[in-house]
């Protein structure tokens, strides 16, 4: 008869043994979580800053993949978090339930350090899935929230690692499989190491599962990724022109393009822009949750558009959708971006004129952004003095 061990409930600090538990396996644990989270938070942060850019703040035009990959990364690494997080939790939780809840104020601290971080990681998780999932089971606005708890967060992450360096040292110090039976594995369950591996392949199949959505050659085998490559002209499409309730102005042939700036406010007709010295390029349509996808775009320049109005390199440019409900019928390009050779205000995607769904009969897009600032249907553009 092999000897079975039981915790009491609540378990006492002696009890909690065996590999799962053992600080070896925990600190590897955390250093990929925290490695994770610390990718995740980082491209978090330009995002964000790129959508509400404080005044230090500039974005390069170049690599026209730059945020396609940090966004890519942002939502790759969040995902990654999830078997981690799970993992990890494995290997602590009775830690969290050990009696006397409170020893001494170092340990009150670390944890009520360890509830917050939990906490606040498993919110990060979860807002950030939903919202790839285009599901908003709640009634606060998603990026300010997910922003504001992103700090919680990696505050609560930094603090842990701060009192618990000592253990970190001491397990990321010693090898994995050394001493194994000292640990309380008496050999029959499994070693720290397959621990490792399970935890390793989680990651590696959920990324497989879903990274599709931005990395073309994993289509194939993403079967959990959103918009991959679906959608007409072979770019997927976020918000449809019913959705946006464009159909009937976006269609209309009467409709006319205002373009305002220091000088003149123009109109011009869908004839005019065709008129107009087009250009080509190729770049993608980069969306905050994720999904990407290369197009090739044809259009008037920015910058001639710009120009016709009087408006000067150095001046921010707003761009207005015939879309009035929402919060995304409106968008300012940074001078930087408006005077680049390729932000184009395009007519045609994928050698087709635009699809009604994809911005018909005008659309922004720029190198380097955010989808969510690549306005579709544009009617007014407007050089900010
Ligand atoms: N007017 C308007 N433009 C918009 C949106 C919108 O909802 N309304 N969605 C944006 C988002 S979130 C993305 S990712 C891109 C997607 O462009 P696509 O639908 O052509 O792929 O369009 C952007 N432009
Ligand atoms: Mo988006």
């Amino acid at each position: 008869m092999t000897q079975r061990r039981h915790l009491s409930l609540p378990p006492r600090e002696e009890e909690i043994a065996g590999p799962l538990h053992d600080e070896r396996v925990a600190a590897r644990l955390g250093l990929a979580l925290g490695i994770a989270f610390g990718i995740c938070f980082v491209t978090g942060l330009i995002s964000h800053a790129i959508q509400q850019p404080p005044w230090w703040f500039t974005w390069p035009t170049r690599p026209v993949n730059l945020y396609r990959v940090t966004q890519g990364l942002h939502v790759i690494t969040g995902i990654a978090s999830i078997p981690l997080l799970l993992a990890k939790l494995a290997t602590v939780y009775p830690r969290l339930f050990t009696w006397p809840p409170v020893r001494s104020a170092p340990h009150a601290l670390e944890r009520a350090s360890v509830f917050v971080l939990v906490g606040a990681a498993f919110f990060e998780l979860i807002t950030g899935l939903l919202n790839i999932a285009h599901w908003y089971p709640w009634a606060f606005f998603f990026p300010t929230t997910h922003y504001a708890v992103a700090w919680i967060a990696i505050g609560a992450i930094l603090v842990h690692i701060a009192i618990k360096l000592p253990v970190i040292r001491r397990a990321l110090g010693a090898p994995v499989d050394e001493g194994e039976r000292d640990s309380g594995n008496d050999g029959t369950g499994p070693s720290r190491r397959l621990l490792l591996t399970a935890a390793g392949t989680g990651v590696v199949a959920v990324v497989l599962a879903t990274a599709g959505a931005t990395v073309p050659w994993l289509r194939r085998v993403s079967v959990l990724a959103v918009r991959t490559g679906e959608g007409p002209q072979g770019v997927p499409v976020n918000k449809s022109a019913i959705a946006a309730g464009v159909v009937d102005t976006a269609s209309d042939p009467d409709f006319r393009l205002e373009v305002a700036g220091p000088d003149a406010v123009i109109t011009l007709s869908l004839d005019d822009l065709r008129a107009m010295t087009q250009t080509e390029a190729s770049l993608p349509i980069a969306c905050v949750e994720g999904w990407s996808a290369s197009a090739t775009w044809r259009g008037v320049r920015v910058r001639d558009l710009v120009m016709q109005v009087g408006g000067s390199p150095e001046q921010d440019v707003r761009f207005i959708s015939l879309q009035e409900s929402g919060l995304y019928g409106q968008s300012v390009l940074p001078a930087q971006h408006a005077r680049d050779d390729l932000s184009l205000l395009a007519l045609e995607l994928n050698g087709e004129e635009l699809d009604l769904d994809h911005g018909f009969p005008c659309r922004l897009i720029a190198p380097s952004r955010p989808g969510v600032l690549q306005t579709k249907w544009v009617r007014r553009i407007e050089v900010i003095a």
